[in-house]
C-alpha cells in the first residue's frame, strides 16, 4: 500500500486508455477467478468488493461502522451491481462496464482537486496514477 495523490484527470485518463484499461481489468478478472471458468461468483469477488469497500470509507464522512449484516448487504448489492443479468456470476464484459463506471464515479466524486488516498498496489487506481507518472517521465 502507498499514499498517493489522485486526481480526477488521472483516473480519466486511465479509463480513456482502451488497451491499458482492458488489460488491467482483465489480470483483475483472471486474478479474482480462482477456478478459471471465465466467471466471478460471490466468493470469488470477495476480496474485490472489500477494496471497493475501502474505496467508499474515503467519500464517507460520517464514521459509522456497519454491523455485519448491513456489510453482507453491501457487499451483496454491490455483487448485483456487476451481475447485470442476474446469473449469479460476473463475466468479463460485466466485470468491465462496472468496473468503468465505478471509477468514473470516483473521478466525479474526486473534482479537480488532487486528494491523497490510500491505494493497494494492483488496485486500478494505482494502476491509474502508475500510467500517469510514466506519462510525464516519457
Ligand atoms: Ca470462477
Amino acid at each position: 500500500m502507498s499514499v498517493e495523490l489522485l486526481d480526477s484527470a488521472t483516473i480519466c485518463s486511465f479509463i480513456e486508455n482502451e488497451q491499458l484499461f482492458n488489460s488491467s481489468v482483465d489480470d483483475q478478472f483472471a486474478s479474482l477467478d480462482t477456478n478459471g471458468d471465465g466467471l466471478l461468483t460471490y466468493s470469488e469477488m470477495a476480496r474485490e468488493l472489500q477494496s471497493l469497500r475501502v474505496l467508499e470509507t474515503h467519500f464517507d464522512f460520517d464514521e459509522v461502522k456497519p454491523s455485519r449484516n448491513e456489510l453482507c448487504r453491501l457487499y451483496g448489492s454491490l455483487f448485483s451491481q456487476f451481475d447485470h443479468d442476474g446469473s449469479r456470476s460476473v463475466d468479463l464484459e460485466e466485470f468491465r462496464s462496472e468496473t468503468r463506471k465505478m471509477l468514473m464515479a470516483v473521478a466525479n466524486g474526486l473534482g479537480f482537486l488532487p486528494v491523497q488516498m490510500v491505494l493497494e498496489e494492483g488496485s486500478f487506481l494505482k494502476r491509474a496514477v502508475e500510467s500517469e507518472s510514466t506519462k510525464i517521465a516519457a
